[in-house]
């Protein structure tokens, strides 16, 4: 879409939510690859409120009616749990704000879904750690995340993207988009499908090794958990788009992937690309705490597993985005799938060669 139908068609959906007051100021707002996001001003009196309003990438999330109401129920649940404990709700849970037609969404003339949500007031989100604490603070936070929901029914909640964390099926999507060669990219891309093969077996190693199913987020970058912008405390988990049944692993893996990896995710140049330790560690310590003793034995095993798992899952997509034509991941140039690929693959290479450091830092915590 292009902006200035972007621009007619959020001038509209402002108008459709129950805000306070007015509407009176809009912006793009975030790094987030996947929905159009907005920060929106409302007036009245003299009292200005902020809220995030979103375009949902319906090409992806087919269902909105079964995504917002997956949402409305978790977030429901947690301010429950907050509630219980005396925290802020305020600024801990995502608050979606209901539509004029009492809704948890509203569709345009056009189609598209539009939800809004409270903005959580004095945040800020980081897109790389500035420093260990940043990062244990919010992988602690993640880990709280997973033990406030172990108490939620899983069976309440659809699957919004089907099949999301199944490795085995991303690479199986990885070949058919190879071998079909939609974009007559294939020839360029030779060494990292025969990468990707050469690490097949492993893409079972989550699947076989036995650790239960929990309520998981999915999508646990550093972007999407927001930070009081005084203190850097973590507040509020965000993006809850993609909370399903999942493994712990899966969690904890896709945070270092992200967020232990000493260059961006997109950084094109790949000597930057190594893994810090101590954050790793940070996050080993800060996931475990915050978890608060929730994990088998088995499944903290099973962490470093998820690690190399979700940096070669997620350069599995970005490639198979490349092959396809980029129609899934917002990119701002024509190789940023590729280039956010090979990044993930060399990610990979430096977790593999870490194993026996990493497994010594998880034996440490097992025995604490
Ligand atoms: P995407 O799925 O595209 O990543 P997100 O839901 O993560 O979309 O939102 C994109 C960005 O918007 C976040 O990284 C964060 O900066 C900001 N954001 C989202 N929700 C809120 C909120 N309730 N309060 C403040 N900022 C928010
Ligand atoms: C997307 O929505 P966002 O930007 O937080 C993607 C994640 C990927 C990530 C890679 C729904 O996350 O799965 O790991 O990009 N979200 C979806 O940066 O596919
Ligand atoms: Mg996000």
């Amino acid at each position: 879409m292009d902006r200035n139908e972007l621009c007619l068609q959020i001038k509209d959906a402002v108008n459709h939510f129950q805000f306070n007051g007015k509407p009176v100021r809009y912006e793009r707002y975030g790094n987030g690859h996947i929905n159009d996001t907005f920060k929106v001003t409302t007036e009245k009196g003299g009292v200005f409120t902020d809220y995030i309003v979103q375009r949902v990438n319906t090409d992806i999330f087919t269902d909105p009616n079964m995504l917002m109401n997956n949402i409305k129920l978790v977030t429901d649940y947690i301010r429950g749990q907050i509630a219980a404990n005396g925290g802020d709700a305020q600024r801990e849970v995502m608050q979606v704000i209901p539509t004029d037609a009492n809704q948890l969404y509203y569709t345009d003339v056009n189609g598209s879904a539009w939800r809004a949500y409270l903005f959580v007031v004095d945040s800020v989100c980081l897109d790389a750690p500035r420093n260990t604490d940043d990062l244990e603070k919010s992988a602690r936070a993640f880990g709280q995340f997973a033990s406030t929901l172990a108490g939620f029914d899983a069976e309440k909640l659809g699957e919004p993207i089907p099949r999301f964390h199944d490795t085995p099926n991303r690479f199986a999507n990885l070949m058919t988009a190879y071998n079909t060669d939609k974009c007559g990219r294939a020839s360029e891309v030779k060494e990292l499908i025969d990468f990707a093969k050469e690490r097949e077996q492993f893409t079972y190693a989550l699947q076989n090794s036995g650790v239960p199913l929990r309520v998981t987020h999915n999508d646990t970058k550093l972007n999407n958990i927001l930070l009081d912008k005084d203190s850097y405390e973590a507040l509020c988990v965000i993006d809850l788009d993609t909370i399903m049944p999942g493994y712990s692993a899966n969690d904890f893996g896709d945070m270092i992937r992200f967020s232990a990896n000493t260059a961006k995710e997109d950084e094109a140049d790949l000597d930057k690309v190594q893994v810090n330790l101590e954050l790793y560690e940070a996050c080993v310590r800060g996931y475990i705490e915050g978890t608060g003793g929730g994990l088998t034995e088995q499944e903290l095993w099973t962490l470093p597993i998820g690690a190399k798992m979700m940096t070669f899952e997620c350069g599995m997509r970005f490639l198979t985005d490349y092959l396809e034509g980029d129609t899934y991941f917002r990119t701002a140039y024509d190789k940023h799938n590729l280039v956010r690929c090979l990044n993930q693959f060399k990610l990979l290479s430096e977790l593999e060669k870490c194993d026996e450091q990493i497994k010594n830092i998880i034996q440490k915590y097992i025995t604490e």
